[in-house]
């Protein structure tokens, strides 16, 4: 960690310097206007907070410090965080410290096995992964030095000290959860010699004969790492970190957002439809008969699961990358056609439908089928899978919302009698 520290302590002057020349000289421009339909409508499309670790474009997708994310895709999720942080990738030695001090935080305290032991089998993965975040609260670096009296200007270092020991615990707590609840036996200890990616896919303990398990689990924790700061689960744990709140408190709280059926959760419902497709035609529709059983499910009232998105008008990057890795590594696949087939299927629906202002697939599209192809099948699991990776954006954006001393955040809300008598 010494390399990363390093570098943004040599950078964060430079950005707060940045940012105090903006406020000074523009301080009072207007980003964006706000509509009666925007307040109504979940703020979409007002600007009005800042994220400097990724952008989401509507036409080209994610883009995370400036690098489009098709250009990085083969990246590892350890060198994501550190461009995430810093703005640039580790050399090689700057990747093997980071891998180094993740590996020594690994362990994970007794007392949360406990806890988990202790919840009803039938919870869901996620709400046992976010209590393990929870629960573990009390090992806050960043709580213990502000009741010590820290100063602001060294908030961002104890949050990255946090930031660090979470997410290298997030693995083998994934995992855990993944044995536990789906009763696979006992917890499998970590390899030192295997990255932070390749890790968790053997802590899973599934066969992976030709390590392609491996490789998609590093895929698949990179592409999920951040998607700019004003989706639900980013926009949650920053507000609730804006108020001081630890990591803990804040990275458990983003991810309870990320649980959302619209959210996060969409892979795991995404699978089960294409699933529920391949049961009721008994393997792989026709295209006319996948184009009417998408149409029933509209016509019943249900989103299609993996399309639209709030921002993007395009195919989801993310989206691109997983079905690269599908066309490599997997053939003869009837869950996986299904999926290549929706989106000649799906889009064209959706855009007669004239309702999604979005017809393309998203991140959720495609990942359920890589995974349940590599013998990962239970679905309630996936959205833990993401949130082992989204948990590197949100502790880089409040390292970063710290370290430019950003304040507690406080959007005015209005009732519906002001907007009568005042708009
Ligand atoms: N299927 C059917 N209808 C859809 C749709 C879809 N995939 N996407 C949008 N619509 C509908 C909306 O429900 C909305 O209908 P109403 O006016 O009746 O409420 C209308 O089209 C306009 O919505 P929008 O402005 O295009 O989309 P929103 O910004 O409101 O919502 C969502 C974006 C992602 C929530 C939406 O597209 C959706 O529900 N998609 C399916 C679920 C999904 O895939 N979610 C994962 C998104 C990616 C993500 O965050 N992953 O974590």
């Amino acid at each position: 960690m010494a390399k990363l520290m390093d570098l943004m302590a040599t950078k964060i002057p430079e950005w707060r310097y940045e940012v105090k020349q903006l406020l000074e000289s523009k301080g009072d421009s207007i980003l964006s206007q706000v509509t009666v339909r925007q307040a109504y409508g979940g703020m979409r499309g007002v600007k009005g907070l800042t994220c400097d670790t990724s952008a989401v474009s509507p036409e080209k997708g994610l883009i995370i410090r400036g690098r489009p994310l098709l250009e990085i895709a083969h990246i590892l999720p350890e060198e994501v965080f550190f461009l995430l942080l810093t703005g640039e990738l580790p050399d090689t030695e700057g990747l093997a410290d980071l891998q180094a001090q993740l590996n020594q935080y690994g362990d994970v305290p007794g007392y949360v096995w406990d806890v988990l032991d202790h919840m009803p089998r039938d919870s869901h993965p996620m709400a046992m992964f976010n209590t393990a975040i929870l629960v573990m609260e009390k090992e806050s670096i960043f709580r213990q030095r502000y009741d010590e009296g820290i100063q602001k200007q060294e908030y961002w270092k104890a949050i990255l000290e946090d930031g660090l020991r979470l997410v290298a615990k997030l693995p083998a707590i994934g995992a855990g959860v993944y044995r536990l609840r789906f009763n696979k036996g006992d917890r499998i200890p970590a390899d030192p010699n295997l990255d932070w990616g390749a890790n968790f896919a053997h802590m899973l303990g599934l066969p992976d004969p030709d390590g392609k398990l491996k490789k998609l689990m590093q895929l698949y924790l990179m592409l999920h790492c951040d998607h700019e700061g004003g989706n639900v689960s980013a926009f949650s744990s920053l507000t609730v970190a804006s108020a001081l709140s630890d990591p803990y408190y804040a990275v458990s709280a983003g991810l309870n957002g990320l649980a959302g059926p619209l959210h996060g959760l969409a892979n795991q419902e995404c699978l089960k439809f294409v699933l529920e497709i391949r049961d009721h035609f008994q393997g792989v529709p026709s295209q006319d008969d996948l184009r009417q059983f998408v149409w029933d499910r509209l016509n019943s009232g249900r989103v299609i699961p993996g399309y639209g998105h709030a921002v993007l008008r395009c195919p989801d990057p993310r989206y691109t990358a997983f079905m690269n890795f599908g066309k490599e590594n997997i053939e003869n696949d009837e869950v996986f056609d299904i999926v290549k087939n929706l989106f000649e299927v799906v889009p064209p629906v959706l855009k007669e439908q004239g309702k999604a202002k979005n017809p393309w697939p998203n991140v959720d599209a495609a990942s359920g089928s890589l995974l349940y192809h590599f013998g990962l099948t239970e679905f309630s699991f996936y959205t833990v899978l993401f949130s082992i990776s989204r948990a590197m954006g949100m502790v880089s954006q409040m390292v970063l919302n710290r370290a430019l001393g950003l304040p507690i955040t406080r959007p005015k809300s209005v009732t519906t009698e002001w907007i009568k008598n005042n708009v």
